[in-house]
């Protein structure tokens, strides 16, 4: 209870902060953007895992006051950042469902003159567990202001594959684990495989995440997926050190 009036608190006085994970190109390494993952300093506690605080906040209802945040946080940097440059940020399922979202998407993209084809959200499987018609109708309106959704943690979830088919996401993200085990055992190799040629066949991109090596890196630019994200390229960066990142690029 003491943690959940502290979240209250941490969002009314601004405790949280992104930090930001490259995304490369696996064709030739250059960096591409950014994934967004909020950070919550508590000033005894410290470090609060984001699960904990997120799961805290959506049933507190909360999430879209902190997921708004978020979404303001992303462009105020994407405005320092130069093209193509991208920053995708985490959306919940609680926030994706509400029909008001598009409209604060583009409010926050608007004041910061950010165009829309510039952010990135990425939600999970779990969004298709509640109000399927509203989460996809706000899904579509959000792609009509040029903004991405990519499907993230790909292949954990209770993944229906049905859902591709409604033409509402511009990418796939293969979850880190079928990554690690590539190197291990080959029916992770053939998973990773399938995926891609999914994507493929409905126009998607592939991001491959939790690459930590460099065997990792080239097995899976060798089996076609489009984006590498993992330490082997960078963890989370601070906003200072990723604005260094992106400066060493342009
Ligand atoms: O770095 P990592 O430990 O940050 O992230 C842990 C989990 O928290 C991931 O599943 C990630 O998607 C989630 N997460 C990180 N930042 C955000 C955010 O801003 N919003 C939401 N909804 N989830 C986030
Ligand atoms: O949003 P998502 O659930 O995909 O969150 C990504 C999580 O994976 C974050 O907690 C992030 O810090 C973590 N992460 C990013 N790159 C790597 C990596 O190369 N290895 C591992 N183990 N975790 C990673
Ligand atoms: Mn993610
Ligand atoms: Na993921």
């Amino acid at each position: 209870v003491r943690l959940e009036n502290d979240l209250r608190a941490a969002i009314a006085s601004k405790q949280f902060h992104l930090m930001y994970q490259p995304l490369v190109a696996a064709k030739d390494q250059r960096l591409v953007g950014f994934e967004a993952l909020i950070r919550w300093e508590h000033p005894e506690r410290g470090f609060v895992p984001p699960p904990v605080f997120i799961a805290m906040a959506e049933e507190m209802g909360l999430m879209m006051e902190l997921g708004q945040w978020v979404i303001e946080e992303a462009c105020r940097t994407l405005a320092h950042w130069p093209e193509p440059i991208t920053v995708a940020v985490n959306v919940s399922p609680k926030q994706i469902v509400m029909p008001a979202l598009p409209n604060l998407v583009s409010q926050a993209l608007a004041r910061h003159k950010v165009p829309g084809n510039r952010l990135e959200l990425e939600v999970t499987e779990g969004v298709f567990l509640g109000d399927n018609s509203a989460t996809l109708d706000t899904m579509k309106r959000l792609r009509q202001l040029g903004i991405g959704i990519a499907l993230d943690d790909f292949g954990t979830g209770y993944s229906s594959i049905g859902y591709l088919n409604k033409a509402v996401f511009h990418k796939l993200k293969i979850d880190g684990s079928f990554v690690r085990e590539a190197s291990t055992r080959e029916e992770n190799v053939a998973i990773i495989k399938s995926i891609v040629q999914l994507a493929k066949s409905f126009r998607m991109n592939v991001t491959a995440e939790g690459v930590e090596t460099a065997e990792d890196f080239e097995r899976m630019r060798d089996l076609g997926v489009d984006t590498i994200q993992g330490y082997l390229f960078g963890r989370p960066l601070s906003y200072e050190r990723a604005t260094n990142m992106v400066a060493s690029f342009a």
